[in-house]
């Protein structure tokens, strides 16, 4: 079992069941989950247990634009200082258990498995899920999976399968590729031959998977290509995922989106078609901004969450999405970023823990539409922060994460002991 407590987490490694998420408490009782959701403060407390999100090991890293680099005392280099930093996340808000690994960043061949276990019982967090990296080397500038030469894509294959495979031995049950693949220019590329190197790619990833895994497919507009992205949209993704097998579903990274795009509409597809996979979170003014969760549009991610509580509540059962943070602070203390980020999503999910969807659903039928946007409007504006804070010290956390971060002096130590390093400039993570 999973416990709380900040100092020394308690997280029990051996817990595989890939999920982050504990037994939300409606299972474990007779309460039924729409009994739970009557009751609003019930319903938030309820919706706290059951919310867990997982931490990028990159978002603990140096991090910058094409531009450069900007270095930070207290920055992680290795894979042990990543799982530290995660570790004290996790202590002080109880709801991250995992570290999404990118396998080049993280997991570079010859890595001794047994050590990451070791960080893993050391700093109270456990792999979550496995980001194969084949957009970094040489070879892939003009692609991956979709490349036009076969041994590209071979070497591409390769590496994902290896990456299952590092997953397997970790216990890891989400496999979340991203593809760079695409081109620049007009007429330059095959498209419907791509679209068929990745659909047969995927194909045989999905092969590899033991039953017990996933295929997250995420997909981006455009980012490093600015003509055309193999997988530039959620509809692209879900072709692929469903050629793929059962056990492929589609990854959601909000950053992924034109400006003007409908994500929470996208989520309720996604939802209605058993495919919403996971989710990569951070927030964007731009393009993909890597920006922290909420800080420009707190009411998207709202409705983002909104939509899933919605769903919940229709069809009885809790939905099986993996929350995962993608985020790079360049310029931000990145700990504390971290635990802005969470603390952000909790209050967001708090919030649509609070909609009263059975008159959401009157209001909705009878077309009284201002009742049932302010449904949503109420729940969102209701201050959530005391009895956030109530929730956090029932479970023996602090009351406010971050201050207890600040006041351990943690950064200040971590940048005694890795200022100085020799940092590289050459990965990204
Ligand atoms: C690509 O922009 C992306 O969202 C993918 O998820 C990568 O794994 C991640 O960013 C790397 O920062
Ligand atoms: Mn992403």
């Amino acid at each position: 079992m999973e416990s709380f407590g900040s100092g020394d987490v308690k997280v029990d490694a051996s817990d595989r069941d890939g999920g982050m998420k504990p037994l939300p408490r409606y299972i474990m009782s007779s309460v039924s989950w729409r009994d739970t959701m009557a009751n609003s403060t019930e319903a938030l407390h309820s919706a706290l247990d059951s919310f867990r999100i997982e931490l990028p090991s990159w978002g603990f890293a140096d991090t910058g634009t094409r531009f450069g680099k900007f270095l930070q005392d207290s920055a992680a280099s290795t894979l042990a200082e990543k799982f530290a930093d995660a570790g004290q996340v996790h202590s002080l808000t109880g709801v991250c258990p995992t570290v999404a690994l990118h396998v080049l960043w993280d997991l570079p061949a010859g890595t001794d498995l047994k050590e990451v276990q070791k960080l893993s019982h050391q700093f109270g967090v456990r792999p979550g899920s496995i980001n194969p990296n084949v957009f970094q080397d040489q070879e892939y500038k003009h692609g991956s999976l979709a490349n036009e030469r076969p041994e590209i894509r071979k070497k591409a294959l390769d590496h994902i399968l290896d990456s299952v495979e590092l997953a397997k031995q970790l216990g890891c049950r989400d496999l979340a590729p991203w593809f760079a693949d695409g081109s620049n220019y007009p007429g330059t590329a095959n498209i419907r031959r791509r679209k068929q190197w990745m659909s047969d790619g995927l194909k045989t990833v999905h092969k590899a998977l033991d039953p017990t895994q996933r295929l997250l497919i995420e997909y981006k507009p455009f980012e490093p290509a600015f003509y055309h992205s193999d997988l530039a949209d959620w509809g692209m993704a879900l072709l692929l995922a469903r050629a793929a097998g059962p056990q492929a579903y589609v990854l959601v990274d909000t950053g992924h989106h034109y400006q003007a795009q409908n994500i929470e509409q996208i989520v309720a597809w996604l939802l209605s078609e058993n495919m919403l996979g996971g989710f990569h979170f951070n927030d964007r003014r731009y393009a993909d901004d890597d920006l922290t969760l909420g800080s420009i549009d707190p009411y998207q991610v709202f409705r983002i969450f909104a939509e899933i509580r919605h769903y919940e509540w229709e069809t009885g059962k809790p939905a099986d999405i993996a929350y995962m943070v993608d985020q790079s602070h360049n310029l931000k203390n990145k700990v504390e970023a971290m635990i802005q980020t969470v603390m952000t999503a909790q209050s967001l999910y708090a919030k649509a823990a609070l909609i009263d969807h059975q008159a959401l659903e009157a209001a909705r039928n009878e077309h009284r539409l201002i009742d049932a946007e302010n449904c949503l409007k109420d729940a969102f504006e209701t201050d959530v922060r005391p009895e956030l804070r109530r929730w956090r010290e029932k479970h023996g956390l602090s009351a406010d994460p971050l201050r207890a971060f600040r006041e351990s002096g943690y950064t200040e130590r971590v940048a005694k002991e890795r200022a100085g390093r020799k940092k590289s400039a050459v990965s990204y993570a």
